[in-house]
């Protein structure tokens, strides 16, 4: 059979950026990916997604964000794709809730460069943004978006140019370990290797049974408008993106009109789905969840709702801490690699997880601070052993 130093499952976000930094470093890799190249069936689609370092999930992610800043500009460079854009970002909530702590306290362990603004200086500044009186934001100047389609292009044609073979439309249907390392079959061959490096997105629960770890998929949706002012006032020139949390801790986050007069600006809530799978998903986006983000953004940005243009769904793959995973399998830890439980804020973090996961996949260890993402603090704890 084929035999490879490396097999990655899946090319999404996280598994086109491991193909790209382990064939870089010399490894045969051979990726296998269920769809197609740049598919919009699972998590890493939508034309958009936030990216920010003042993180209020926790200050742990800050290393790894700025890591990840210097490869979106690597990343660039290499292949003259607009990956990253720097529009600024706000982060609004009342004085306490966690966007605003929680951004605050990290940009204070690391000195990140950012402002407090009140209400008043948010409307100043923001003129499309109407927060109410007690809320206040913490602005931060590097944050913005990166295009997660580009992302993923750009990480695919780097790892193809370094060598490797992708396998698009080829599901793994299984693997077992072998002498060497594993052996892996799909439906057209068996593949040997040294590692196995799964990167399954919303597929992990299939994938990843012997993990023992806990994972929710979540249906979520984003939304495009046409503002009723015309997209002028939401260039990303001018306009920031932002989270926006409520007074009950709830969500929503938006984007500047990024792709001209057409595109219109993408809004969604946060972790507002219903738990499904790959399978079950409703791909429809009903008028009532258009009529309802409608009235959410109406008291928040008025002119934004001015036409609905389109809306897609995606898959949130959620650990209950909503941390990620990323490490060896601790039942397999001399052959497998596993990077999964993204929980809706991952996207950001891709070109740093590829190198992190090659890290792991061809010296067993990394420099970057993973601590956080050990699964062992998801898996149930060992029974107690008797009393004697
Ligand atoms: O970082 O993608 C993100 C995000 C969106 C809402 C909260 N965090």
């Amino acid at each position: 059979s084929p035999t490879y130093d490396v097999v990655v499952i899946g090319l999404g976000g996280m598994g086109s950026a491991a193909a790209h930094h382990l064939s870089a470093r010399g490894a045969r890799v051979l990726g296998l990916e269920k769809f197609g190249p740049v598919h919009n069936r699972g998590s890493s689609h939508g034309g958009s997604r936030i990216t920010r370092q003042s993180y209020f999930e926790d200050p742990a992610y800050v290393p790894l964000l700025l890591r990840s800043y210097e490869l979106y500009e690597e990343l660039e460079r290499a292949t003259g794709r607009s990956i990253a854009t720097l529009c600024g970002g706000v982060m609004i909530g009342r004085p306490g809730s966690r966007a605003v702590e929680g951004s605050l306290r990290s940009a204070r362990q690391w000195d990140l460069p950012h402002e407090m603004l009140d209400a008043r200086e948010i409307r100043r500044r923001f003129p499309t943004l109407t927060p109410q009186d007690d809320e206040v934001a913490l602005f931060e100047r590097k944050a913005g978006f990166v295009r997660p389609e580009n992302t993923v292009a750009a990480h695919l044609q780097l790892a193809t140019g370094a060598g490797a073979d992708l396998h698009f439309e080829e599901p793994m249907t299984r693997w077992e370990p072998c002498a060497d390392g594993v052996r892996v079959h799909t439906a057209e061959n068996t593949y040997t290797a040294g590692q196995l490096v799964i990167c399954p997105g919303a597929w992990a629960p299939r994938l990843l049974t012997d993990l023992g770890v806990p994972f929710t998929i979540e249906r979520q949706v984003m939304y495009w408008f046409r503002p009723g002012t015309g997209v002028a006032p939401f260039r990303p020139e001018s306009h920031p993106i932002y989270i926006w949390e409520d007074a009950a801790g709830a969500q929503v986050y938006g984007f500047p009109a990024i792709d001209g007069p057409d595109g219109g600006a993408k809004v969604a809530f946060f972790r507002k789905g219903a738990e499904c799978t790959p399978e079950t998903i409703d791909r429809t986006v009903h008028d009532d969840e258009i009529r309802a983000m409608a009235d959410h953004m109406a008291e928040r940005i008025p002119a934004l709702p001015g036409a609905f243009l389109t809306a897609a769904t995606c898959m949130y793959t959620t650990t209950a801490d909503e941390h990620f995973v990323i490490a060896r399998h601790p039942a397999h830890p001399e052959s497998v690699t596993v990077a999964c439980g993204f929980s809706g804020h991952g996207f950001k973090f891709v070109p740093v997880v590829g190198e992190i996961v090659a890290d792991l996949a061809l010296t067993g260890a990394t420099g970057h601070p993973i601590e956080l993402f050990d699964p062992h603090r998801l898996t149930a704890a060992p029974a107690a052993a008797p009393a004697l």
